[in-house]
């Protein structure tokens, strides 16, 4: 169990809570719980994300809270970023020291640069939604319906619908806990995997035309250009997930998918997905980016040809040793 004792004594106050860059279903969920915890300790929070929601997390009551500016003036008596290992994944407005107040990161990365004042980390929590419960129980918070779903997203998106290896027993007791306090899991199923608009589909099959497999199969590339998105009249956010098909097919072990970053096409956001040993969070690493060893992330400067064309020696160089 760890310890939220310090936090708890803010939680009637004025917070900001921070998701990062392009936030997934752990951040949101575990953001948009920790607001309903705060109003319900009759503080004030306001949620921080730069980047857009996407939309299949608009089931989530409090979502719509969810801000993507911050006015330089305002002042928070505390900070609390979730699920994120690294000060270069918060957006941009995120406050200087003198606004901020207390810092605490709750999150559940092996591979972290420290950055909070106080950091509540578990690597052994499969997702950052169990943190958050425990922290309800610390904060004698009774689990409310919405409470509930948000845990019940949290975990249930990053361990890919209790199917990763990071899916524990505790996973499925926290689970077990939230559908007793009312998460709906088709509700959330349906909603983060059976809802995709019909252009991601196209986009999809656009990225799915780029990918090459090289070192006999093992290694996985794809990407998206700007082109396709263009052609798709979408916008590139529809691309979350699709590292995935690519990890999906038998004999992969390392995938990754690269995208355009920023609209000048001079920055790439690469995704990675490994099975079994393959530490992708070392290779994102040499890149400035992090991550779990089997699910990691950087952004760094190249077109997308050049990307691909380093990321694909990288990892033979990996095979190789
Ligand atoms: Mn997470």
């Amino acid at each position: 169990m760890n310890d939220f004792s310090r936090l708890i004594p803010y939680l009637n106050k004025k917070v900001l809570i921070s998701l990062h860059r392009h936030p997934d279903g752990d951040a949101i969920g575990s953001a948009v719980a920790v607001n309903s915890i705060i109003k319900l300790k009759g503080g004030t929070p306001t949620i921080y994300s730069q980047d857009k929601i996407p939309e299949e997390f608009n089931f989530l009551e409090g979502v719509e809270q969810i801000v993507n500016s911050i006015d330089k003036n305002e002042h928070f008596e505390m900070s609390i970023v979730v699920d994120t290992g690294s000060p270069g994944q918060l957006g941009d407005q995120f406050p200087q020291k003198e606004n901020r107040g207390v810092l605490f990161v709750v999150d559940h990365h092996k591979t972290r640069i420290p950055f909070g004042d106080y950091e509540i980390i578990d690597s052994s929590a499969s997702a950052v939604g169990i943190l958050i419960e425990q922290l309800a129980n610390q904060a004698n918070i009774e689990i409310s319906e919405n409470i509930a779903k948000a845990i019940w997203c949290s975990i249930f998106s990053d361990t890919g619908g209790f199917r990763y290896s990071s899916t524990n027993s505790e996973t499925l007791k926290c689970g077990a806990r939230m559908l007793e306090k009312g998460a709906d899991s088709w509700e959330a199923a349906q909603a983060l995997y059976e809802s995709n608009p019909a252009k991601r589909i196209q986009l999809l099959g656009e990225a799915l035309r780029t990918l090459t497999l090289k070192h006999s199969g093992k290694i996985a590339g794809m990407y998206i250009s700007s082109d396709m998105v263009k052609r798709v009249e979408c916008e590139i956010d529809l691309s979350s997930g699709f590292i995935n098909y690519a990890r999906s097919i038998k004999g992969v072990e390392i995938a990754f998918l690269v995208r355009p970053d920023g609209e000048d096409d001079k920055y790439i956001r690469v995704s990675f997905r490994s099975i079994g040993n393959y530490p992708v969070d070392q290779v994102a690493q040499k890149f400035g980016g992090g991550g779990h060893k089997n699910a990691a992330g950087c952004r760094f400067k190249a077109t997308i040809d050049e990307g691909m064309d380093t990321l694909f020696r990288s990892f033979e160089e990996i095979f190789k040793n």
